[in-house]
């Protein structure tokens, strides 16, 4: 009883910190901070002003719209908070399970409605576009491997949900997972949601390349849409897609990648970026120079990308088959993105970005699958790309990769044969022409005008997050509540990963947390408060929120809750030296906090 009632009292604060502490940006607030000095808008302070109520009434606006679509838009969802509750120790097993399957908090995602609605992070003047009424119809293609059920229904909802159905020729689900019973459970819950939902099997496990493949050679739409299987696309999402391919079927084009966070679920908006790539062939995101956007009408026009990330774009059908579909000599994951987008530019295309289009997808830490030949699959595929597409500048890449002799990457004649009789350019012109800010290697060819390289390997590359300087707003103690005990670091606060305890407080560095404007708590403006299944540890600050974000609405009396874990901060006992650990959030004597402000 007592349990249940702590449990909704931390949900009701935890639901108004939430609805009080928006953190929605725009376009140009994103760009702002991203490009630093030469930002539009220049007060920081200005930034957020009255931009919530004005996105509130955007989405609502929105809602009404929705009228004639396939499904409601609209979900009653508890606020993600309560959703990431652990309540009980089946909780607990459950999430971890998870974690290890899918590499994200499943515990939220299968809590989540498959209708769940998200906020229409579209630049405003995208609502002013109007699109013709014929378009193409589009065959969605999704690829599947393992993938959790909640975010492949999530998925296929928000397609049917924010999809005007006129333009939709059907949704091809390819599952590439080699379990029959999986197979039959995914056939089960997707029958009957929709009669343009078609199910296809690969024979056997193939990764995503020829998984894609597979599926493309089924579609009978005009335009092919790919998709990643977790995902949420979001309001007017096809039309700038379906439209600019509609205008010339040589267009390639993608939505700009809203991230979903993989610990809490959190939908936000991503910024305007392009694709780039480094000379180890690794996909990164490039900033577009701020003058680009003084004339604001180029927000929402169509942006040419030297590449794309890989997982969402849409291409008109035909073209992709005349254009050599993929290269089926590549393995489960990785360099099929930079292939194509080589290939697009070099033999006649375009690839740009649709700013008006924006469809989440969730960026995980690791992925939760093997390259099955036990190689790997990323180095294997770029190197069939450095040696079809990249001429002389293959060099810059094999010298980057000392192991990459020793691999096997199989015959590429059939793709050489293929860029022949497409008679495609050569490399040097599409350095010259579409990435002249690459540079060479011994240039210092890494950065130049206005390039920044992201996070530099794995999955995380993907991730297109954007630089911020740190903003304190308050220096806390945190204090047991009714004692005279504090949250404690055991070692010196610029020390990794050490044990907190309880000790008598004291205004020394080891007890002062300063809470940022993103909700880190920052020990000594040192290292991080993040939170893990067990332990609460410092660590570098990355800026990602999850287990390193902590929402707190008042300072006294109040649990410390981390929704990535759904877990709160807890003595172990009432005891000086006692252990902090993370715990569910039941026992508020020992996970009761007072928040005490210090000069
Ligand atoms: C990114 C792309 C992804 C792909 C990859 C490079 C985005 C948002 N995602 O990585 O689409 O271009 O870079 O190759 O740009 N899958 C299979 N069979 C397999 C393995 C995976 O069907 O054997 C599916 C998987 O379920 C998912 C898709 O392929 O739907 C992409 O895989 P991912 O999500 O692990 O890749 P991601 O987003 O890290
Ligand atoms: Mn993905």
């Amino acid at each position: 009883m007592i349990a249940a009632s702590v449990t909704w009292a931390v949900v009701i604060y935890l639901y108004c910190s939430l609805v009080e502490n928006p953190d929605y940006k725009t376009d140009q607030d994103i760009i702002a901070q991203d490009v630093g000095s030469h930002s539009v808008h220049k007060d920081p302070a200005q930034r957020n002003d009255g931009k919530y109520s004005k996105f509130k009434q955007n989405i609502k606006e929105e809602t009404q719209d929705m009228g004639g679509r396939d499904g409601p838009l609209v979900s009653s969802d508890p606020p993600l908070e309560e959703l990431g509750l652990v309540k009980t120790h089946k909780d607990q097993e459950e999430k971890e399970q998870g974690y290890r399957l899918h590499a994200f908090n499943s515990l939220i995602s299968s809590r989540l409605s498959p209708h769940r609605s998200v906020p229409d992070t579209r630049n405003k003047r995208c609502k002013d576009i109007v699109y013709p009424d014929q378009l193409p119809l589009a065959s969605i293609v999704i690829c599947f491997f393992r993938e959790e059920h909640a975010a492949l229904l999530r998925s296929v909802h928000s397609i049917l949900d924010r999809t005007p159905s006129q333009f939709l020729q059907e949704i091809i689900l390819v599952d590439d997972t080699d379990e029959e019973s999986y197979h039959e459970e995914v056939e089960n819950e997707m029958r009957n949601l929709s009669e343009k939902i078609r199910i296809l099997k690969t024979p056997q496990q193939e990764g995503l390349i020829r998984a894609r493949v597979f599926g493309a050679r089924h579609a009978v739409g005009q335009v092919l849409v790919f998709l990643d299987s977790h995902v949420e696309v979001n309001v007017g999402w096809i039309e700038p897609l379906l439209a600019r391919v509609a205008e010339d079927t040589h267009h390639v084009v993608t939505p700009i990648i809203d991230v979903i966070s993989p610990d809490t679920f959190q939908y936000s908006p991503s910024p305007l970026v392009r694709g780039g790539f480094n000379w180890g062939l690794h996909f990164r995101w490039d900033t577009i120079p701020s003058s680009y956007f003084a004339d604001k009408r180029n927000f929402v026009k169509p942006i040419k990308s030297p590449t794309m990330a890989g997982g969402l774009f849409a291409m008109d059908r035909i073209y992709f088959k005349e254009l050599g579909e993929y290269d089926t000599g590549m393995d489960v994951w990785g360099g099929e993105n930079l292939e194509m987008s080589f290939r697009i530019w070099m033999c006649g295309g375009q690839l740009e970005i649709m700013p008006c289009s924006r469809v989440g997808h969730i960026f995980r830490r690791r992925r939760p699958y093997g390259s099955g030949s036990g190689q790997d699959s990323l180095l294997h595929n770029s190197l069939r790309v450095a040696h079809v597409w990249m001429d002389e500048f293959k060099e810059n890449f094999l010298k980057s990769r000392p192991y990459a002799e020793k691999i096997n990457y199989g015959d590429v004649s059939e793709r050489v044969k293929l860029r022949e009789n497409l008679q495609c350019k050569p490399f040097s012109w599409y350095l010259n022409t579409v990435y002249p800010e690459l540079g060479l290697p011994d240039a210092g060819g890494k950065a130049g005008g206005g390039v920044r390289e992201q996070a530099a390997l794995g999955v995380r590359q993907f991730q297109p997050w954007n630089k911020r300087t740190r903003n304190y707003t308050h220096k806390w103690q945190i204090r047991l509540t009714g004692t005279n005990f504090c949250v404690e670091s055991e070692d010196h606060p610029s020390k990794k990963s050490s044990r907190l305890v309880l000790a008598e407080c004291s205004e020394w560095e080891r007890q002062i947390f300063h809470q940022t404007d993103r909700n880190e708590l920052v020990l000594a403006q040192l290292l991080c408060l993040e939170a893990t299944d067990h332990f609460p540890l410092n660590k570098k600050c990355h800026e990602l929120g999850g287990a390193q974000e902590w929402k707190v609405k008042s300072q006294m009396g109040i649990p410390l809750y981390n929704l990535a874990t759904g877990l709160c901060v807890a003595a172990e006992e009432v005891r000086s030296g006692a252990s902090i650990i993370m715990n569910m959030c039941s026992t508020p004597k020992l996970t009761n906090w007072d928040l005490v402000d210090v000069a």
